[in-house]
């Protein structure tokens, strides 16, 4: 149920508003958060649901009772506040033991006990009732391009996503595996570093029907791609099953910025795809708009706060500004003289073979060549009418 004024489902991992905001050249700026009052307080501002890594929770190397404790106080907070638990990961960074990777260490006791780590966790998010289980792999990667047989690294992660997908399946779990790609940090470069590297490693799974992906906005911002374009890709290939949303201003470290903190423009039409879907239709976004940020470093508690409501306060105005562009119709008319429409209408007709489109004097021999180089496509005026319903 939509907690908020807008209607809208926004969720949050707890490892962002806990992130206690240590960097590379310095030391905490805030204490830890109890997992069970963030939960609390993400209810208050109006979120829906949230997720988290078994060690936002369980602290690396407890025990199992106090597992079973930490636990229970999140799932009595989730019960408490109704706020749903949608999907769950696995830390496999942060503990050394994972310092060459989990699923590709060059170290197969590593990956034995990283696989474990997964399995166990996928049994706990069945349990929770979670739909979403996604694998970020900030380890699996290199520094330097001779550390590992590159061959064998695709071998041992395809192997690894496959034996966790097979795990799914043989316990009849209601879960589906979402893959988060990023180009590198922690590691120099990181395997799957885009959206398109992840669906061309899905194409070649066992079970890759249950594998999908968990697009972040920064992730594809930092390799300097157009985050609207992958998503768009990912929903085209059936395989858009989550999003983690956030804000990167080019090509530089993982700042995880609030949504839309980055790139404005670029954040007003990913809403607009995620609320208003594709103009000529298509596949459609469906799962909760995820925030993964990070309250930024210079932010004590106030801030943490502060900029947890500011992802949503951003993405609601975002969404009625994207909902005005489209009834406007001068942008209707804009898309129709821009050829908007026109691409979604199949190039050969429908019946019509590559021996009809060969024979066809009008598409080629007779096919007016300057004129076509001459036509106006105003994609200009159509991005001027979005920029002012942006910022009009
Ligand atoms: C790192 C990330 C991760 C993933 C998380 C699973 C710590 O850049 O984005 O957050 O999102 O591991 O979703
Ligand atoms: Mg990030
Ligand atoms: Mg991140
Ligand atoms: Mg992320």
């Amino acid at each position: 149920r939509a907690r908020n004024d807008s209607g809208i489902n926004y969720s949050f991992g707890l490892w962002t508003v806990g992130w206690t905001a240590q960097d590379q050249f310095g030391g905490p700026s805030r204490p830890e958060l109890d997992p069970a009052d963030s939960v609390r307080r993400l209810a208050d501002l109006g979120a829906w649901g949230f997720t988290f890594h078994d060690d936002d929770v369980v602290p690396f190397g407890s025990d199992d009772a106090e597992r079973t404790r930490r636990l229970d106080t999140v799932r009595k907070a989730a019960d408490e506040t109704g706020l749903v638990i949608e999907m769950v990961t696995t830390n496999l960074f942060s503990h050394p033991v994972f310092k060459d990777g989990g699923v590709t260490s060059n170290d197969r006791g590593v990956r034995r006990y990283a696989l474990r780590k997964v399995l166990r966790n996928v049994d706990l998010t069945a349990e929770l009732g979670a739909k979403t289980f996604v694998m970020w792999g900030g380890r699996e990667g290199t520094e330097y391009d001779g550390a590992k047989d590159l061959n064998s690294a695709h071998e041992r992660y395809a192997e690894g996503i496959d034996t966790v997908a097979g795990y799914i399946k043989s316990q009849g779990y209601d879960l589906k595996i979402a893959l988060e790609p990023k180009p590198n940090e922690p590691r120099g470069d990181i395997f799957l570093p885009t959206i398109g590297h992840a669906l061309g490693l899905i194409a070649k799974l066992d079970n890759g029907d249950i594998v999908g992906l968990n697009p972040e906005t920064g992730h594809e911002q930092m390799a300097g791609l157009n985050y609207t374009h992958g998503i768009a890709q990912a929903l085209w290939a059936g395989k858009l099953f989550h999003i983690d949303l956030n804000g990167q201003r080019s090509i530089k470290f993982d700042q995880d910025l609030v949504f839309g903190h980055g790139d404005l423009l670029s954040a007003f039409f990913t809403v607009d795809l995620l609320e208003n879907g594709f103009p000529n239709g298509g596949p459609r976004y469906t799962g909760p708009r995820h925030f993964d940020y990070k309250p930024s470093r210079t932010e004590n508690e106030i801030g943490v706060w502060d900029s947890a409501r500011a992802n949503m306060a951003t993405y609601d105005l975002l969404a009625r500004k994207a909902a005005a562009y489209r009834a406007d119709s001068r942008v209707q008319e804009a898309f129709a003289h821009s050829g908007v429409f026109e691409l979604g209408e199949p190039t050969l007709a429908a019946g019509e073979t590559v021996a009809d489109i060969l024979a066809d004097r009008s598409a080629y021999e007779d096919f007016d060549v300057e004129a076509a180089a001459n036509r106006d496509f105003g994609f200009v005026r159509l991005n001027q009418l979005a920029l002012e319903h942006l910022i009009g």
